[in-house]
């Protein structure tokens, strides 16, 4: 928190829209007052969706976005980056050309929540109040909590690898050009994680590039997962089941990374039901991913979230247990969904539905049912597009089964994914499918 000196210049200063901006000078450093409509906390995928809904509606600078960051990055595409499908320069856009115009874009980031007086204090020490608050903050990425991982990954041209970060997805691809025999090793942390098909897709997309370049035969890949299945929805884990079977990837399950030693080529894998039983692989490559949390901010909040650190949502509406003005959506959310893309389209849909009827006073009555997709790239040229619900059931979106590797879907996650993401879901216009499956349902073959 900051101190105010009773002799500091005060000086009030007005900026278009409601927002009234007042700066207080304590020696060299100055602290700001915002008013909005709508807070959005983070400018990544959700908030940057719903903002420009809501600045749409609500008219210039009446939204305020808090983001850091300089990028951002279209995610989906890390996978593909990895296999030298795609570069990372196709995958980001400079923070200033996707956030909404009309919305005001402070470049800082929530240092606390204050919801019994709806503010937030920023890191630079700025207060922001709001009439409604959404969190869409998402998970950051933990590499240091697995020992000798970070020091692995700072080796240049190393062979441990992480697809999650854009400090770190060109390696991949390096050391598969590289590798010549050996074991490959994937691995899933035992925490929450953002995309979980992920881990898997970068280790089906090695098994291909392998056979392309004639050196299948040299590796042994294993795909060691904290999880106690492939996949969470029984319907896609059993097509996934197959394709790793069929592709000879040892698959083991419960077998969580804690420790990785690079000089060494060995990674300590932990018994995820007994921990005290450990098993080392020596690797020639390591695809790592990093356990994932909440950001420092939310660990703080405790009367904004759940006992894991995430927002306490209803996971029907969207809107905070506890405080009625507040809402959050995207990875941050407690709600129990798949944490992905495609998750966040559908709930961007919902939450811009129930944060109109609020403000109106009226209840909410848009439900979201949890839906999430996620785009298994099996290789080079075949996709198994899975979709399903918190149910775990599956909800196909194409008139024909979607547990099948088909060319088709993966020119869909390819192609149409990154110009749907930038064209139509930054902007407002994508809520997800669900036109396409009422549409497509009429043809449905099965
Ligand atoms: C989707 O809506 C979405 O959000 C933009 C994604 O993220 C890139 C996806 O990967 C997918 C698959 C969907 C769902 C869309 C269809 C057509 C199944």
């Amino acid at each position: 928190m900051f101190k105010i000196s009773s002799s500091c210049a005060r000086k009030i200063k007005f900026s278009s829209g409601l927002i009234a901006a007042r700066t207080f000078s304590v020696s060299s450093a100055s602290y700001d007052k915002y008013k909005c409509k709508a807070l959005i906390v983070g400018g990544g995928t959700g908030g940057c969706s719903i903002a420009a809904k809501l600045s749409s509606n609500y008219g210039q600078h009446q939204c305020i976005i808090l983001e850091p960051a300089d990028d951002h990055y279209y995610q989906p595409m890390f996978t593909m980056i990895g296999g030298g499908m795609k570069t990372l320069s196709q995958s980001r856009r400079s923070m200033s050309t996707v956030l909404p115009k009309k919305a005001k874009w402070i470049k800082d980031a929530a240092a606390k929540f204050n919801p019994n007086a709806n503010e937030v204090i920023t890191k630079q020490g700025h207060t922001i109040s709001y009439d409604i608050l959404i969190i869409a903050v998402g998970l950051q990425l933990c590499y240091g909590k697995i020992p000798g991982l970070e020091e692995a990954l700072s080796v240049p041209n190393g062979n441990v690898t992480s697809i999650y970060s854009p400090k770190y997805v060109d390696r991949h691809l390096n050391a598969l050009k590289k590798f010549e025999s050996g074991n490959i090793c994937f691995t899933f942390p035992a925490s929450p994680v953002k995309c979980p098909g992920a881990p898997q897709k970068i280790c089906y997309i090695t098994e291909h590039f392998l056979r392309k370049a004639n050196k299948r035969q040299k590796a042994h890949i294993m795909y060691n997962t904290s999880l106690p299945t492939i996949f969470g929805c029984k319907y896609f884990a059993d097509a996934l089941w197959k394709v790793a079977n069929e592709r000879e990837i040892e698959v083991n399950l419960k077998t969580n990374l804690i420790e990785v030693q690079g000089d060494k080529n060995t990674a300590i894998f932990a018994n995820v039901d007994n921990p005290n039983e450990r098993k080392s692989v020596q690797y020639s490559i390591l695809h790592a991913v990093p356990p994932q949390s909440v950001p420092q901010v939310l660990l703080e909040s405790k009367d904004l979230t759940n006992e894991a650190g995430f927002v306490d949502v209803d996971k029907s509406t969207l809107q905070h247990v506890k405080y009625p003005n507040v809402f959050a959506l995207g990875d941050c959310a407690s709600t129990p969904n798949s944490k992905t893309m495609a998750a966040i389209a559908a709930q961007v849909g919902v939450l811009h539905k129930n944060i109109t009827q609020f403000s109106k006073g009226k209840s909410l009555d848009s439900n979201y049912d949890g839906y999430a997709s996620c785009p298994l790239v099996t290789g080079y040229d075949s996709c198994i597009m899975a979709e399903f619900d918190y149910d775990l059931q599956p909800k196909e979106s194409f008139p024909f089964r979607q547990d099948q590797e088909r060319y088709s879907m993966f020119v869909v996650k390819r192609d149409f994914m990154p110009l749907l993401y930038w064209h139509l879901m930054l902007n407002g216009w994508w809520n997800g499918p669900e036109p396409l499956r009422k549409f497509f349902s009429i043809f449905k073959l099965n």
